[in-house]
């Protein structure tokens, strides 16, 4: 059988603004699959930025026995189209549908798109899915295998849940799959960027966030030496010069995250490391935070969410307000590019609440803060305080970019302009302050705001705000003048 891994052409312009990023479960996925004897390919149709046209022609070309997507909750409509397309080229071709948005809402899917979704993949893939081609191949029944739900006699049939892995170096990935040339990091012309996974999991209780119920509350890792071999074989085989780190939290265990720093400055690889973590490992760390910096970390993204210890409370976030500031202080005063997002637009906002988030965004600090309107995931805890307040139910919009929850006193367009706003603020702010920057940052920080004046969401979010032809006119002209 041969299977095509395929993400859909789905855009909501925030991320791929800053680079390309490749399909990482498809790495994994591709992996098993082809252990298992089975011919693979990976089909990045969002990152090729591809028509349904261009996939019509591809999928025509390849001819797939078996097509397989993943879907977040923001894309799960272009996953249905795309394998209904596969369905309408060729009926014979089995369509299966994996990913956090199905893991949790397989019902409300199957009801609707039977015909279209053969199987539903829950949770974490590589195990499951080649149980199940191998179980389609050998003509047994798929009831037989866990961690599926699938349409049989006018109803969904939910297997049991699959136990997770529980050695993640077991798991063979295909790197060589991966076509190199379209994966580049815009801040770094000329970059190649891999997207890596260090651990699986989460073990906070953010209430508005899914991954910790997507990983059923566990953290597991790859051991030190088999990551940082990793790194070191996409470098040298691949050109790999910068690595996002996929993780939730990669410093979970303080340990093995040292002993990961230790090896990498070791090996003194030419590799520029991007990740997130929690605001209380960075102050746990802050007497290894230089071996950040050495091993490779240039941008740390952590998630301080809320300015008001109530709303911190209220999402569960299980940090002080105090700490969110000692955090970006450490990682700024390292030279590591800070980064932080403040979740907006919850029922009990208004224009005040969210202009005062700015002025505290200011205050924290970071080199880059964005302001992002809640997205009801409605697998997530923080669903029925948030179901009430929903004005939005087209899925494609919960991408945490448009707001879709309405403030009890602002209009949905009221808060679009209180967050363009927000953004306008925080950036003219940075912008005056550029001098006082590390030659490092002024020079990350300048390529930034390029793309955000010229290719992001954010400059149409900031136009017409303020200043006579809005923010980005005020910083195209201040590129020009630097330049
Ligand atoms: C890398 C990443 C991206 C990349 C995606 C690259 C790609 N094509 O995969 C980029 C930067 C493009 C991206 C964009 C967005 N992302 Co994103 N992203 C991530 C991130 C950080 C890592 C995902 C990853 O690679 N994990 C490592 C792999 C190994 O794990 P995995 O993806 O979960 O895959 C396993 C299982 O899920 C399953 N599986 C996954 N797919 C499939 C498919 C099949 C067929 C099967 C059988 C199984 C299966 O098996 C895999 C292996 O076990 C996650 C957060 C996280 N830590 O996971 C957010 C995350 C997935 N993103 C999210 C969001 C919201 C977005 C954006 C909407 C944000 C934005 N406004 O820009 C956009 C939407 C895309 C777009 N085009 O605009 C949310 C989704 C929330 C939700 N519940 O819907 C997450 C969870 C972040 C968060 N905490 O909120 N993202």
């Amino acid at each position: 059988m041969k299977v095509l891994l395929i993400t859909p052409p789905y855009h909501c312009g925030v991320l791929e603004s800053a680079g390309s990023w490749l399909p990482t479960a498809f790495v994994y996925l591709a992996g098993s699959l082809r252990k298992a004897g089975y011919a693979v390919e990976i089909y990045d149709a969002m990152s090729k930025f591809h028509t349904y046209e261009d996939i019509r022609a591809h999928l025509t070309e390849a001819q797939p026995d078996v097509i397989a997507t993943g879907a977040i909750t923001a894309t799960i409509y272009d996953c249905i189209e795309v394998l209904k397309l596969a369905r309408e080229l060729n009926p014979e071709t089995l369509t299966i549908l994996g990913n956090v948005h199905p893991t949790f809402c397989w019902e409300e899917i199957l009801k609707e798109h039977h015909d279209i979704v053969d199987y539903i993949v829950r949770g974490e893939g590589e195990e499951t899915l080649v149980a199940l081609l191998n179980c389609i191949s050998d003509n047994l029944d798929p009831a037989e295998i866990d961690g599926l739900v699938f349409w049989r006699n006018g109803k969904a049939l939910k297997t049991p849940d699959r136990p997770l892995v529980q050695n993640l170096d077991s798991l063979p990935t295909a790197w060589d799959l991966i076509q190199w040339n379209e994966y580049t990091y815009h801040t770094k012309p000329g970059s190649t960027l891999a997207v890596v996974s260090s651990s699986r999991g989460c073990t906070q209780n953010c209430s508005f966030c899914s991954q910790r119920l997507f990983w059923k509350h566990a953290w597991r890792a790859h051991s030190p030496e088999k990551f940082v071999a990793e790194l070191e074989y996409l470098h040298r085989e691949f050109g790999v010069d910068v690595a996002m780190i996929s993780d939730e939290t990669p410093t979970f265990d303080r340990n093995r995250w040292e002993r990961i720093l230790d090896l990498l400055i070791q090996k003194n690889l030419d590799l520029e490391l991007l990740m997130e973590t929690r605001v209380n490992d960075i102050i746990r760390d802050q007497d290894i935070l230089y071996k950040y910096r050495k091993a490779g970390v240039v941008h740390i993204y952590v998630g301080v969410e809320a300015t008001s210890q109530h709303t911190l409370d209220q999402f569960k976030k299980g940090i002080k307000i105090e700490e969110s500031k000692k955090a970006i202080d450490l990682i700024n005063a390292m030279d590591i590019v800070s980064e932080t997002s403040f979740v907006v637009g919850m029922p009990e906002d208004t224009m005040e609440s969210i202009a005062r988030t700015a002025e505290l965004a200011k205050y924290y600090d970071p080199d880059m803060a964005f302001f992002l309107p809640i997205s009801p995931w409605p697998y997530a805890d923080l669903y029925p305080q948030l179901k009430d307040y929903i004005e939005v139910f087209d899925y494609s919009k919960y991408n945490l970019v448009e707001p879709v929850v309405k403030p009890v006193n602002m209009t949905l367009q009221e808060l679009k302009q209180a967050i363009g706003r927000a953004s306008m603020e925080f950036f003219t702010d940075k912008l005056s302050r550029l001098d006082e920057m590390t030659p490092y940052k002024r020079k990350f920080m300048i390529a930034v705001i390029d793309i955000i004046a010229n290719n992001s969401y954010l400059a149409e979010l900031m136009r017409g705000i303020g200043e006579p032809g809005g923010m980005p006119a005020m910083i195209k002209k201040y590129l020009a003048d630097l330049k």
